[in-house]
């Protein structure tokens, strides 16, 4: 193929998305899940590739997931030793996608409550923003979920947004694409909550450093195959992080971006 340094100089670079999955006993998930993320369509300027941060699953998500990764290089897998926690598995995927060069990292479940149709629109808004969530609470989002579950997840949001002042109106939506200077700004290692309070916190981070949050629109429904992994435990440790981070709020001592960051708003 013929290479012409005019024509490409002025072409916009390609884009590196790695999709992080954390997974528990999610096997019929990512059966489906991963050749659907290969097949997805996001255009000539982008390249998307998949990593499973699996925590040793009962149900052999990890052997499975070695099995894709064996069929195609655009899957790896980070095996962890046990049932170490969300916060940790996320920040696990994020450092192994970066560490493997990609330009944004997708954080989503494996049980299609957050499908793979959205992730083109995300992409193509992440140009305007440090930060995109696929967002059940702007015009357009939706939850199709049970009563209790609706209600549960509208309280642990607007709990959210009242104490720590968070602008996005879907502050713990786990579907979310990252710019990788983002995350290069945040000092992961400090980030103290490890289970679904991690997402608040690390949206609170993300605020503080002055990014720009934008959110798209998605339809939220519930899982088909496997079981939850929320317990009831997770809602007091949502309020504590949200008390500890309000603290620190109070207090005025703001996160210390650890690299010289180019702020997007
Ligand atoms: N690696 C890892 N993954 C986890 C852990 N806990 C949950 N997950 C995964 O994180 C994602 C979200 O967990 P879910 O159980 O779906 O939680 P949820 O979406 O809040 O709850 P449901 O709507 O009831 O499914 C899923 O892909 C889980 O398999 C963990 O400790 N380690
Ligand atoms: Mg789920």
């Amino acid at each position: 193929m013929q290479f012409d340094a005019k024509d490409t100089a002025v072409r916009p670079p390609v884009v590196y998305v790695m999709v992080v999955v954390p997974t528990y006993n999610e096997r019929e998930n990512i059966e489906r899940l991963v050749p659907q993320l290969l097949d997805l369509d996001l255009g000539s300027q982008s390249h998307l590739s998949v990593c499973v941060v699996d925590d040793n699953s009962p149900d052999g998500t990890g052997a499975y997931a070695d099995q894709l990764a064996r069929a195609s290089q655009r899957v790896s897998v980070v095996h962890r030793v046990g049932k170490l926690g969300l916060g940790t598995a996320y920040i696990a995927g994020m450092r192994h996608a970066m560490a493997h060069g990609a330009d944004a990292v997708l954080t989503m479940d494996a049980d299609f409550s957050h499908h793979p149709r959205y992730i083109p629109a995300m992409v193509a808004a992440l140009p305007n923003a440090g930060l995109v969530i696929g967002s059940r609470y702007v015009p357009g989002g939706k939850v199709l979920y049970p009563l209790y579950r609706r209600m549960l997840s509208r309280g642990a949001n607007a709990f959210a947004r009242f104490t720590l002042g968070l602008r996005a109106r879907d502050c713990t939506a786990g579907f979310r694409l990252y710019r990788r200077t983002v995350l290069e700004s945040i000092d992961l290692d400090g980030i103290f909550s490890n289970g679904y309070s991690f997402l608040v916190e690390m949206l609170f981070a993300v605020q503080q450093c002055g990014w720009k949050v934008a959110e798209v629109p998605i339809v939220f429904e519930d899982r088909k195959y496997g079981q939850s992994k929320i317990s009831r435990n997770e809602i007091l440790k949502a309020v504590y992080t949200c008390m500890r981070l309000l603290a620190r709020r109070l207090l005025g001592s703001q996160m210390r971006p650890n690299t010289e960051i180019v702020r997007s708003k």
